[in-house]
């Protein structure tokens, strides 16, 4: 019977493993919600399958879904990606699934951080959000996996990043925004992220990209190749929004190290030219005044490093830009032992994330 801990991972012996470390397999969520996906999620629904299609290809995925759609979703899936009855309010499985640790003796367990929709009644993305914040409860019963119960602390996945060695990326903006935790000190955050992560060094980057409906999520601007290397979004382009924030998380970048004491090597991988809700695309999406708005002409963040590393493979963003094959190209080069796909995710992209943001990989125990 899976249990609720009371230590921390850090006390146990359990740490975040990298992504790019063996993974059990990918856990996602099946998108539904009218007002964030337009013409009734249809869209979005064919760019997920193809995703898990992608993904499975490499290790088992296991995806979510709501039991009136059960039917559907099993005879869309591919036969190899397991579909279980798990209600959410959206489908982004990064933030509203768990964060497993492991130790060296193959032991995994789950953190089950609380969840309040990217910023509470306080810029929040929707409300209610009391499904998605079972959501990782829920997961960990169905592996049987001992849980740390984190709720008091507002965390989502696309928040951070880690190298696996006892290095943390993320960004000021999010983690240090008042609609998250505002009774904590940024000491007291860091704390808590060493306590339950196992990690030894913390690298602060101001802010995300800008339009990125988060606050700034880390997993939109940067992301670890492996331990001492990572890729980040770029543009040489100072008439583009995302310009200044990049040119600045460069800049920290480069004057940091890892926990490891190395410098750390960063490839610079351009982003598509900026993108914007068509006036089709927004007039096909269901109003309400409990969810973000998205009018024609609302910008939105696209990058290619918003990926998601599974075994042997990488799932890659497309958005029909010229840069796509660059950044193909670039991302091939740098997981030389992996196999890149990419998908065209334009649709997952309107609504407000792409690959990663919708993935939670399960490490191998
Ligand atoms: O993990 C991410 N970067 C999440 C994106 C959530 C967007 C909600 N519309």
């Amino acid at each position: 019977m899976p249990n609720t801990v009371t230590s921390t991972p850090r006390e146990d012996g359990y740490r975040m493993p990298g992504e790019f470390e063996p993974h059990a397999g990918t856990w996602m969520l099946w998108p539904t919600r009218t007002d964030t996906w337009r013409l009734g999620a249809k869209p979005a629904q064919d760019a997920f399958v193809q995703v898990a299609a992608a993904i499975a290809e490499f290790e088992p995925v296991t995806i979510g879904t709501a039991s009136c759609q059960f039917e559907h979703v099993r005879n869309l899936m591919p036969e190899a990606v397991r579909v279980v009855e798990l209600s959410s309010n959206d489908a982004w499985m990064r933030d509203i699934g768990p964060t497993f640790v492991v130790n060296d003796k193959g032991g995994v367990r789950g953190i089950d951080w609380g969840f309040n929709a990217w910023g509470g009644l306080h810029g929040g993305l929707y409300f209610p959000w009391d499904q998605d914040q079972l959501v990782k409860q829920k997961v960990l019963e169905m592996e049987c996996m001992d849980r740390y119960d984190l709720q008091h602390f507002i965390l989502e996945g696309g928040a951070i990043h880690v190298d696996g060695e006892g290095t943390l990326l993320t960004t000021r903006q999010c983690l240090l925004h008042r609609n998250r935790n505002p009774h904590l000190t940024k000491r007291q955050i860091e704390k808590l992220l060493r306590d339950n992560l196992n990690i030894k060094k913390i690298i602060w980057l101001p802010g995300g990209m800008r339009n990125d409906e988060t606050d700034g999520h880390i997993d939109e601007v940067a992301a670890f190749v492996k331990p001492g290397v990572v890729v980040m979004s770029w543009t040489d382009d100072p008439d583009d929004p995302q310009y200044a924030v990049l040119h600045e998380a460069y800049a920290r970048l480069r004057r940091e190290r890892d926990a490891k004491g190395r410098r750390l090597e960063i490839h610079r991988l351009p982003i598509p030219a900026p993108l914007a809700i068509s006036d089709e695309e927004a007039g096909r999406i269901d109003r309400s005044r409990h969810s973000y708005s998205r009018q024609a002409g609302t910008s939105f963040a696209a990058t290619y490093v918003n990926f998601y590393i599974c075994n042997g493979g990488v799932v890659i963003p497309a958005f029909g830009d010229r840069r796509d094959a660059d950044a193909l190209q670039l991302l091939s080069r740098l997981f030389r032992d992996r196999k890149v796909v990419q998908v065209n995710t334009r649709e997952i992209a309107l609504g407000g994330g792409n690959i990663h943001c919708i993935t939670q990989q399960q490490p191998r125990g």
